[in-house]
């Protein structure tokens, strides 16, 4: 009973998935078979069990995607004749429908990635919805300015589709990832042809499904599952695709830059890997503080590219932010995702569990301090304990290398300014948090961090391309 005296809302449960229905290539709202007649496994990472084949696209997949996509967006196709506020609507209505199938979508998800079935629902479901609802309200207010210029011209800008935009996203935020790329691409009249990760395409083939119930012209989404170098570094190379947006390592995002470079000159975005410092004061409120870096560190297994995985406590306050953090490590529920107590899952697959084991490995070679975790656990696939180390010096691997694993790191200092030095000596910048009950000081410092992370209103010009319209008038007005 909550503090208003009613019960609990009961927590929402996982849906028995018998079969899975989408497993083909999406494009012009029908499903395909790979031109090559190839399949591959998605694997549920908890228990090492396949849970179906996918078909796998490859080059001339995504050339047909990407002719699907080109037709759709053509000039007089539905797509472009559509009113802006219809284009809204349909966003609306794929956000009701995800809603509708919103358990069996969570449930998906975890199977697929292994994340806390609780998390799919409430953060990745919910995100989703979100988001597709957010740009739905934007689509009808994208407009350019008028200029004032000199002699008699009037001059004003039309925010315009760029046209074919490909998206390539990896696989610790499927469903989101998906629609952090689809629906502003879509809210500004764009057609697309996207390649979900190869560890996770499920729940993103079902919003195919979706996206063809909900009514959008065939060839505005084409889903392409399959591998980055073969389908994904088809799409960043394709002549007919006028902008890539690529979430991943920075060694791919390396790549995709190259390719569209190489090629056509396409538009790239990157959201790439991060080493995110968060800097806690002493005159924070430490619990807090102890509750939100941890779960910064060990959310989602610490598969996020904004993990908290620096965080430097001034000294004041160090030994004890360290205590607490290993005693609420301790206290971390781990087991099977599906089970709505579970907090903590596997890590998505073998390679990526390899590495984060050497990467603990390198960080008990260089003498930080293990509190607690610091390996797997036994009998149980993929899964790791939640590790805290103390005492990280800044020249350490664990200290510069993305472990995107759940792994806190946490270091001592002295003044503010240098804090600020050591969190940003970094080759990254992706975020940061502050930890102080001083607001000015939060002000000062989140100003000297050198990161930031762009979302929300500015997507939309990453998604439309400015044209000036000049007319010549004769007469002055
Ligand atoms: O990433 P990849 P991986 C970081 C994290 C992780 C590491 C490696 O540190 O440990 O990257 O993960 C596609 N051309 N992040 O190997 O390979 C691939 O199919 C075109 C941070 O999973 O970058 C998938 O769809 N595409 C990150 C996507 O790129 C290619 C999230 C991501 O895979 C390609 C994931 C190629 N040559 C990993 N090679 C974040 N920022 O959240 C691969 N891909």
């Amino acid at each position: 009973v909550n503090s208003q005296g009613s019960p609990p809302m009961p927590f929402p449960q996982p849906v028995k998935v018998q079969e899975i229905r989408y497993t083909k290539i999406f494009i012009n709202n029908e499903w395909h078979a790979s031109v090559k007649g190839k399949t591959f496994q998605t694997f549920n990472p908890a228990t090492g069990v396949k849970i179906c084949d996918v078909e796998e696209a490859d080059k001339a997949d995504v050339d047909k995607a990407v002719k699907a996509a080109r037709a759709a967006g053509q000039k007089g196709s539905p797509w472009r004749r559509m009113d802006v506020s219809s284009r809204g609507r349909l966003l609306h209505k794929l956000a009701d429908l995800i809603e509708r199938d919103r358990t069996l979508l969570a449930t998906m998800e975890t199977m697929d990635t292994g994340k806390p079935f609780l998390h799919s629902f409430f953060i990745d479901l919910d995100g989703s919805i979100k988001t597709l609802r957010y740009y739905a309200g934007w689509a009808d207010k994208i407009h350019g300015k008028t200029m004032p210029v000199d002699n008699t011209f009037m001059c004003f800008t039309k925010h315009e589709p760029i046209g074919v935009c490909g998206a390539i996203i990896p696989w610790n935020f499927p469903l989101l990832m998906f629609m952090w790329k689809v629906a502003p691409a879509l809210c500004c009249g764009n057609t697309v042809v996207i390649k979900p990760a190869e560890q996770t395409p499920l729940t993103a083939l079902h919003v195919g499904a979706l996206i063809k119930e909900a009514g959008f012209p065939p060839g505005v989404v084409n889903i392409v599952p399959g591998f980055g170098p073969t389908a994904g570094g088809a799409i960043a190379s394709h002549m007919g695709v006028d902008k890539v947006a690529f979430t991943g390592s920075t060694k791919v995002g390396q790549f995709i830059k190259e390719a569209a470079a190489k090629s056509n000159l396409k538009r790239v975005t990157l959201e790439l890997g991060g080493k995110n410092p968060c800097i806690v004061f002493a005159d924070s409120n430490l619990q807090l503080a102890v509750e939100e870096t941890q779960k910064g560190a060990f959310f989602n297994q610490g598969q996020c590219c904004t993990a908290a995985s620096r965080v430097y406590v001034e000294e004041e306050i160090y030994e004890e932010f360290v205590r607490r953090s290993v005693e609420s490590a301790k206290s971390i529920v781990i087991g099977d995702p599906l089970d709505p107590r579970t907090v903590h899952g596997p890590q998505i697959e073998q390679k990526q569990f390899d590495k984060i084991l050497e990467l603990i490995d390198s960080g008990k070679k260089e003498g930080a301090r293990l509190e607690c975790g610091g390996a797997a656990i036994e009998d149980t696939g993929l899964y790791i304990q939640p590790t805290v180390f103390s005492g990280v010096k800044d020249h350490m691997r664990i200290a510069k290398e993305e472990i995107f694993g759940p792994v806190q790191c946490i270091f001592r200092f002295k003044s503010q300014q240098e804090a600020i030095e050591r969190a940003n000596s970094t080759e990254y910048g992706l975020a940061a948090a502050v930890f102080t009950s001083n607001l000015d000081r939060a002000l000062s410092v989140s100003a000297d961090l050198e990161t930031g992370t762009v979302c929300g209103e500015y997507a939309l010009a990453e998604y439309s391309e400015v044209k000036a319209v000049t007319i010549k008038l004769t007469e002055t007005q």
